[in-house]
């Protein structure tokens, strides 16, 4: 018997750089949380352009359906790969130390019409992913049904807490 064959992935997870991991681990947790196969990279539109390229457009060719994308500062990132693939590109701002991410939300969110880039909160790495996986879960409904019995839990935890305040 050969070794098991990993799925492949379903969703692309990349960065500016790789300081921005701990914005978007969250991101990649959720997905594993879901059991969806993803990948992680380090691309840059400013340092690696020809090398965010070559990922974006041959991004459907190898089976990826969304990317999840963060970046810092001049966060072209996200945008760059949305101008470059059919794929809905997630886009997360990192907050940088010196504007709290607001140049990053800003770089993200305001892209031209006709070039969409759903973006997250700044740091919202955790939600990037989660919507990822309903992006997905749209066109299958074993996935839904993991996000219905996600968004269930989600609001019994909200309940116990409330009951935990009167305790
Ligand atoms: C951006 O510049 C990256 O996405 C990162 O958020 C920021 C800083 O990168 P490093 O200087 O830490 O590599 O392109």
């Amino acid at each position: 018997m050969g070794e098991p064959v990993a799925p492949a992935p379903r969703v692309g997870v990349v960065m500016g750089s790789d300081s921005d991991w701990p914005t978007m681990e969250p991101a990649a947790q959720a997905l594993a949380e879901f059991g969806v196969p993803y990948e992680v990279h380090v691309l840059s539109a400013h340092r690696t352009p020809q090398r965010m390229l070559d990922y974006a457009t041959s991004a459907v060719g190898r089976g990826l359906r969304v990317l999840v994308a963060g970046a810092g500062g001049a966060a072209h990132l996200p945008g760059m790969l949305a101008a470059a693939t059919p794929l809905p590109v997630i886009g997360v701002p990192r907050p940088l130390d010196r504007l709290d991410g607001l140049d990053s939300l800003l770089s993200i969110v305001q892209m031209p019409a006709g070039v969409p880039v759903a973006t997250v909160s700044i740091g919202g790495g955790r939600n990037a992913g989660l919507l990822a996986v309903r992006i997905l879960a749209a066109a299958d409904p074993q996935l839904r049904a993991a996000v219905q019995r996600f968004q269930a839990d989600l609001a019994e935890t909200v309940v116990a807490r409330d009951a935990a305040l009167r305790a």
